[in-house]
C-alpha cells in the first residue's frame, strides 16, 4: 500500500475523503436495512469498493466533468455531488428524487444538476454513451473529460467494445473503468472472460490500459489523476481495472452463500477497505481512534436525518405518470 501522503493531497482532503467512504458506508447500510423491513423495493450495493470510488471520483473536476455510473457507484456519487437525501429519495421512489423523479430503480443514480447521467438496467449501455459525451466535447473544443464504469461481466458486452474503439480512433476525453469484483451475480471471474487481465482490452483499441488494488486509495487517486490529465491534454481514452472485493450479496434479491464458500466471504471481510483506510490513517497520523469514532457517529446522525427527512416528502402524483420521462 502507497502512503496517503504520496497521493499529494492535504490532510484535510484526505480526511474528507474518509469522511465519504464512511458516508458511502453508513448509507447503503441504510439501503439494505430499509429493503428488508419493506420501505424500499430494492437495493445493490458497492460494499467493498468505496475506497477505490472515493480516490476515483476526488481526481476529477465535478463543475465541469461528465459522469455516467452505473448501479454500484453511489459513493462515487456522492464524492460528485450527489447528497446523502438525494440517494434516499431515489431509493424511496420520491417526486423530489433528483435521478428520476422516481420513475427508475432504487441505485440508478442521476443528477443534471451535476453532470450525472442517469442510465439503464440494461449492463454497460452507459458505456457507448460516455463515448458520445465526450465526441461532443471535442467537437464543442471543451477539455471536459467523461467517466463511465460498469462490472467485469457487463465488460463483455458488446457495445463496450465499440464504445471503446469509436473512442481509441477519435482519441475521445474519456475514462473506462472497470469495478471487477470476481462476479458477475453468482457468475466467476474464470466463467466470464479467458483474457488474465481486463485492463490489457485497451491495447486492442488503441490506448493504456492499468490495473489498480482497489484498497489502495493513493495508487488509485494517483492512478485516476494522470488519466484525468491526459484526457484533457487531447492524449485520449484510457481504461481502469479496479481490483475491488464484493461484500454483500449481489442485491436484495440474491444470497451469496449459496455460491460462495464461508472461507471466500471471511477472507474477503478481512480485506475490508473500510479497515484498511482506517488502519492507514492512524498509522501515518492522521487521524486518531477517537477522531474517527466522532466522524462516524457524525455521519450516522446525518444518514438518520436524510432518512427521515426523505421519507416524509411526497410520492409522484399519479396523474404525473407520463412527466419527467422524455424531455420536452
Ligand atoms: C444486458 C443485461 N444482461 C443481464 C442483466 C442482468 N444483470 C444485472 S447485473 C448483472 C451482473 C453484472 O456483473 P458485473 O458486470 O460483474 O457487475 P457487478 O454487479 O459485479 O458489479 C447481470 C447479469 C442486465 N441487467 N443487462
Ligand atoms: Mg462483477
Amino acid at each position: 500500500m502507497k502512503a496517503l501522503k504520496k497521493s499529494g493531497l492535504t490532510k484535510k482532503e484526505i480526511v474528507q475523503a474518509y469522511r465519504e467512504v464512511v458516508r458511502g458506508r453508513r448509507l447503503d447500510e441504510r439501503l439494505w436495512q430499509l429493503t428488508r423491513i419493506g420501505k424500499t423495493s430494492f437495493n445493490i450495493s458497492g460494499q467493498g469498493a468505496e475506497v477505490a470510488q472515493v480516490a476515483m471520483a476526488m481526481a476529477f473536476d465535478h463543475e465541469k466533468d461528465y459522469f455516467l455510473p452505473y448501479y454500484r457507484d453511489m459513493t462515487a456519487c456522492l464524492v460528485w455531488g450527489m447528497s446523502t437525501k438525494d440517494i434516499l429519495l431515489g431509493s424511496f421512489g420520491k417526486d423530489a428524487d433528483p435521478s428520476s423523479h422516481g420513475r427508475q430503480m432504487p441505485n440508478h443514480y442521476g443528477s443534471k444538476e451535476h453532470n450525472i447521467v442517469s442510465f439503464a438496467s440494461t449492463v454497460s449501455t452507459q458505456m457507448p454513451l460516455a463515448t458520445g459525451v465526450a465526441y461532443a466535447a471535442q467537437l464543442e473544443g471543451s477539455d471536459d473529460v467523461t467517466l463511465t464504469t460498469t462490472g467485469e461481466g457487463s465488460a463483455n458486452q458488446g457495445e463496450v467494445q465499440e464504445a471503446m474503439n469509436f473512442a481509441g480512433v477519435k482519441k475521445l476525453p474519456v475514462i473506462f473503468v472497470v469495478e471487477n469484483n470476481a462476479y458477475a451475480i453468482s457468475t466467476p471471474i474464470d466463467e466470464q472472460y479467458a483474457n488474465e487481465k481486463m485492463s490489457d482490452r485497451a491495447h486492442g483499441y488503441g490506448f493504456e490500459g492499468i490495473r489498480v488494488d482497489g484498497n489502495d486509495f493513493t495508487e488509485v487517486y494517483l492512478a485516476f489523476k494522470k488519466a484525468v490529465k491526459d484526457a484533457r491534454d487531447k492524449k485520449g481514452p484510457k481504461l481502469i481495472e479496479l481490483m475491488v472485493s464484493r461484500l454483500t450479496s449481489h442485491s436484495a434479491d440474491d444470497d451469496q452463500t449459496i455460491y460462495r464458500s464461508k472461507e471466500e466471504i471471511e477472507d474477503m471481510k478481512n480485506r475490508d477497505p473500510l479497515n484498511f483506510m482506517e488502519k492507514q490513517l492512524l498509522d501515518e497520523g492522521y487521524l486518531t481512534q477517537a477522531e474517527m469514532d466522532k466522524i462516524d457517529e457524525e455521519i450516522r446522525a446525518e444518514v438518520d436525518a436524510a432518512t427521515d427527512e426523505a421519507e416524509a416528502m411526497p410520492d409522484p402524483a399519479p396523474e404525473s405518470l407520463l412527466e419527467e420521462v422524455y424531455a420536452k
